[in-house]
């Protein structure tokens, strides 16, 4: 079984509108390289990384987004890097727009896809927590339509076996959401990828732009000692087409701590060993889920939604 894994997160600057998905996909495949000529044998592409990030206009007809979506993963502008991961041995994540086909119904989700060292498809997950809103608010610098242009993820949290480790996956917002790493962590995780395509500025409420990546890190360091896993993280950034994203991608060690960090706003390639036992002393004592967990006080946690207002208990 692996112990020490040499994992990328391969951050993507800016795609924008007039970007087509070939020029994108040559540049992952450049920074697949780098990471390989680094030793790394898995690499973390960010969400959405093969098109601007859409969700930031609004189209009357949402059909209009349907340009920005996948209707097969690999599909023929995707299958080079398939093609050139399989060659180089190198297992990867990539985010996508996935428009798919179920029983005669189409439907459409914010993806992200597992590909092992072969080329394989080892497993797929759909963004379960959609942020931002589904009308058009015209007072808003930019929109976030993610509710307007995806379905809610229908597979859950699942989990997946790669290089002999417990590997799980979620997209951008799940990552706020401490639900997201403890139902994979209940089911083993040891690594958690993540892509995501974080805004540099609220448009909802104003609030310092600092804020931004303190959150995006305080969320992702907090999750991963609070579970023990390694987490990887891949941001899409800089300016597309004005609208600036935050970088900030980073490798977390099941300490907390933040190992590898990108300093630009660009494609770049930030990688580290990963010892994949470094999480067991802390899953077996500080957060031993069998010992210390007390489910019978939680039940409020999957009965409730939201607050609401109720007698003092
Ligand atoms: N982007 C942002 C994210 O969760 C966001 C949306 C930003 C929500 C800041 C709340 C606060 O990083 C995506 N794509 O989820």
């Amino acid at each position: 079984m692996t112990r020490y894994l040499r994992a990328a997160a391969a951050q993507l600057g800016p795609v924008h509108l007039a970007d087509d998905r070939a020029s994108v996909v040559g540049r992952l495949i450049e920074m697949l390289r780098e990471a390989h000529g680094a030793g790394c044998r898995l690499v973390v592409f960010p969400e959405l990384a093969l098109t601007t990030f859409f969700p930031r206009y609004w189209w009357d007809d949402a059909a209009e987004a349907d340009r920005f979506f996948e209707r097969e993963m690999p599909g023929p502008e995707t299958a080079p890097l398939f093609e050139e991961a399989k060659r180089l041995g190198v297992a990867f994540y990539l985010g996508y727009a996935e428009l798919s086909e179920e029983e005669g119904q189409v439907h459409h989700y914010n993806s992200a896809v597992l590909v092992g060292p072969g080329g394989d498809i080892v497993g797929k997950y759909r963004k379960v927590h959609l942020p931002g809103h589904a009308d058009h608010r015209a007072a808003l610098e930019f929109q976030h339509l993610e509710k307007r242009y995806f379905e809610v993820g229908n597979l859950g949290f699942p989990v997946w076996r790669l290089f002999g480790r417990v590997m799980g996956m979620c997209i951008c917002n799940d990552r706020r959401w401490p639900e997201t790493y403890r139902v994979m962590s209940l089911k083993g995780m040891e690594l958690m990828m993540v892509g995501y395509n974080t805004p540099d500025t609220n448009q909802y409420h104003p609030e310092p732009k600092h804020l931004k990546m303190f959150h995006n890190h305080l969320t992702m360091q907090a999750g991963a000692y609070q579970n023990g896993t390694w987490v990887v993280a891949s941001a899409k950034a800089g300016a597309e087409d004005g609208f600036g994203m935050i970088g900030g991608s980073c490798i977390i060690a099941p300490t907390g701590e933040r190992v590898a960090q990108a300093l630009t706003e660009e494609d770049e390639v930030v990688f580290y060993d990963c010892d994949l036992d470094l999480g067991d002393y802390i899953k077996r004592t500080v957060f031993n889920f069998e010992a210390h967990r007390r489910i019978e006080h939680y039940g409020l946690i999957t009965e409730r939604t939201g607050p609401f207002a109720a007698a003092p208990d």
